[in-house]
């Protein structure tokens, strides 16, 4: 109301607030298209050759080769770094400290904050059987915050399979309609073995296949829930990583799930894994989670999967 012209203001009409009309779900795939036409979402290539960055060695990352690194982590969620030179595998450990800042700390990781992943010395039921694939999960599923990146450097690869599995998350989303997500995300609907999560929000920032960590899956979200459980096994949803020694995979924990493939018991693999908050200096350069909207989309359950309510204010581009 312009109170500066003068005069009193009108009485206000009293406001009719229309009834809401009950929408017809949304199918995620057409919010989510995988086909590179929404360039927030990040989106796997379809060739792991895609995701490699090479660098001379993990300990001498240059600042061009950090820029290439930002670049494919907010295209793809995640990146490969390929050493030309065998150096100190300790070495990147101080880049990827300034990188992403506090490490995820965990029950088994060494005086560097790093897990060694060998079926010799397991650290979980899945690192306990390399004849078991590791099926595609978010780590740290179970707790309130999972780290927002995961690195795993390949020391030792299997000469058997042992491959990395990464699968987009938005592969995952596409499974489903916008009613059902937000129903998979209500707190309660999931809840995890080793340890509830505090607020039970599904999909909110964590995913995991029932692989045996996953405790309940209430009746009304269990359709949906084995729906992105079937996608996640599904050969043609997943990108397989070869990695050799020295190779390190860096993974956007919530924009995409990994795992790995089975390999023979007798053969040595180990891999490094040290996870981490994402609280460092490439923060504000990395847009962690599927799309722009990722944030926004959760909170409060609404926005992006709501296409008529997209608010475009709070998109990060
Ligand atoms: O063995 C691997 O490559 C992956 C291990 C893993 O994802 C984990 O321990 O959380
Ligand atoms: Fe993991």
């Amino acid at each position: 109301m312009d109170r500066a012209r003068g005069g009193r203001a009108a009485p206000e009409a009293p406001r009719v607030v229309p009834a809401r009309k009950k929408k017809k779900p949304v199918a995620l795939e057409t919010v989510v298209p995988r086909d590179g036409s929404r360039d927030d979402l990040k989106i796997l290539p379809s060739d792991p050759e895609g995701l490699k960055l090479k660098v001379r060695s993990l300990g001498s990352i240059t600042l061009e080769d950090q820029n290439r690194f930002v670049q494919k982590v907010n295209d793809h969620g995640a990146a490969v770094l390929v050493p030309e030179e065998e150096g100190d595998p300790l070495a990147v450990y101080k880049t990827l400290d300034r990188w992403f800042g506090n490490c995820i700390p965990h029950d088994a990781m060494n005086e560097h904050g790093i897990v060694e992943i060998n079926p010799a010395n397991p650290t979980s039921i899945n690192t306990a059987n390399p004849k078991k694939e590791h099926l595609p999960h978010t780590d740290d599923a179970y707790t309130d915050s999972p780290a927002a990146f995961c690195t795993l450097q390949c020391r030792t690869s299997a000469a058997t399979g042992g491959e990395s599995v990464l699968v987009s998350g938005a592969e995952l989303l596409a499974a489903l309609s916008n009613e059902e997500l937000r129903t998979l995300m209500q707190p309660g609907m999931v809840s995890m073995g080793r340890r509830p999560a505090a607020d039970g929000s599904w999909m909110k920032v964590r995913w995991r296949c029932n692989d045996g960590c996953v405790g309940d899956v209430a009746a009304e979200v269990k359709p949906s829930y084995e729906q992105m459980d079937a996608v996640a096994r599904h050969e043609v949803h997943q990108l397989v990583v070869p990695l050799n020694p020295g190779e390190l995979l860096i993974v956007d924990n919530r924009a995409i799930a990994h795992g790995r493939r089975p390999y023979e018991s007798d053969d040595p693999r180990i891999m490094w894994r040290k996870n981490y908050v994402g609280n460092g200096e490439l923060e504000a350069q990395l847009r962690t989670g599927m799309c722009a909207a990722f944030s926004s989309m959760f909170d409060g359950l609404h926005s992006m999967f709501d296409p008529m309510s997209l608010d475009t204010s709070k998109l990060k581009i």
